[in-house]
Order: C-alpha cells, then structure tokens, then sequence
C-alpha cells in the first residue's frame, strides 16, 4: 500500500490524497507533524531532503514534489486524468509548472503568513507582495477558465493541481468574488466523482 508523508492541513497533501480517492488507489498516512519540526529531522530528511511534506513511498520507491507525484501516480494508476494526446498532454504540463512557479508558492506563503505565523512574525510587506502576485496570476487563470469546465480537456490532475491553494485562497486575504470563471471552475471540480472535501 502506498504510504503518503501527510499532514491534514496541508494543500500540497489534499492534492495527493484526493488523487488517490479519486482513482480508488488504497493509501496510508504517516502524519509528520511540521508545526513540532518533524520534517526537519534526520529520520524524515532521508526521505525528502527539501525536508517538505507530501512524500510518498510506493513499494520502496519514494517520491517527493506534490505535482511530480500526481504525474507519477495519474501514470501508474489512473492515465485517464490526463489527456492522451500530445497536445492535450502539453498543455497539462504548461498548466502544471505554471501552478508550481507562478500561483501555489504565493497563495500557499499568504494563506501561511495569516493562518500559522504568530502575530509581529507576520511580516505585511511580504505579505502585500505575495497578495499581488496572487492576484496576477489569478486573472491568467481566471481569462484561460472563460467557456471551460476544466483547465485541460476533461477533469484531470491540473485541477486537482490548482484546487486546493485557489479555494484556500480566502485564508490568504485574497478574494476571488471579481473571478466568476474561478468560482463556477471550483463547483465543477467538487461535484466531481469520489470528491474529497479539504479537511
Ligand atoms: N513544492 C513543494 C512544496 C511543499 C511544501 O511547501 N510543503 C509544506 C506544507 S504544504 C511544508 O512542508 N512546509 C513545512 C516547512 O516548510 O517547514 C510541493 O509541491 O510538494
């Protein structure tokens, strides 16, 4: 059974599990507790050494970085959360680095400075810029979702990519009431089959 190096309030983590629910892939939790520094010691940096949560460990063969995982698991066990043609394909992965570089670390980084920095650690300057950023890359998404259900073709790991940090995104003080796109996109996702909420 694969074991997921987890923790319930983690984004990166609900991607992984939905995915694993979703495609009725049989799973175990180890929680690593990050607010106890867990993931900083040695037993948890032999699996991951950028010392983050999700991992996983399927029969032996550990991977880490949430959306490298998707792709592994979508290969391995549910190919159909991708599209099968080249371009379809391509367009996934486009969808995919740009939620790893250009949206998750802002959104995820102000949703953490409002929701775990204890107050005067939170430092509003940084958060103002990650806000901003946010907000650009929202309206990019916002624009691509317009006459679309799903990112790519039909539901698949771009919207379990982009799910979790966008719907988070309030605890982030970042609004999403100006994206009309985003918010029909976010019902279609949940009313998807076996759909998990964020717990
Ligand atoms: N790019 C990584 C980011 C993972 C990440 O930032 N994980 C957070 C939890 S959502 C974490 O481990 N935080 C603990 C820390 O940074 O000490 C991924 O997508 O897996």
């Amino acid at each position: 059974m694969i074991k997921i190096y987890d923790h319930p309030l983690s984004g990166n983590c609900y991607k992984v599990r939905l995915l694993m629910t979703q495609s009725n892939v049989g799973f175990e939790s180890e929680i690593i507790d990050v607010f106890k520094g867990e993931n900083k010691k040695d037993k948890y940096i032999k699996i991951n050494p950028t010392s983050k949560i999700p991992a996983i460990d399927d029969d032996g063969l550990i991977i880490w970085e949430s959306n490298a995982i998707l792709l592994y698991l979508c290969e391995k066990y549910s190919p159909f959360f991708l599209p099968f043609d080249l371009i379809g394909r391509s367009n996934a992965y486009k969808w995919l680095f740009f939620n790893k570089t250009s949206l998750d670390p802002f959104l995820a980084k102000a949703r953490a400075i409002l929701k775990f920095y204890p107050e005067g650690s939170q430092d509003l300057d940084e958060l103002a810029v990650l806000q901003n950023e946010g907000l650009k890359s929202l309206k990019i998404v916002e624009e691509h979702l317009e006459g679309k259900t799903f990112f790519v073709e039909n539901y698949s790991i771009v919207d379990i990519a982009f799910y979790p940090y966008i719907k988070l995104s309030h605890e982030g003080k970042i609004e999403l009431s100006q994206f009309p796109n985003i918010l029909r996109w976010i019902k279609s996702v949940e009313n998807t089959k076996n759909f998990i909420s964020f717990s």
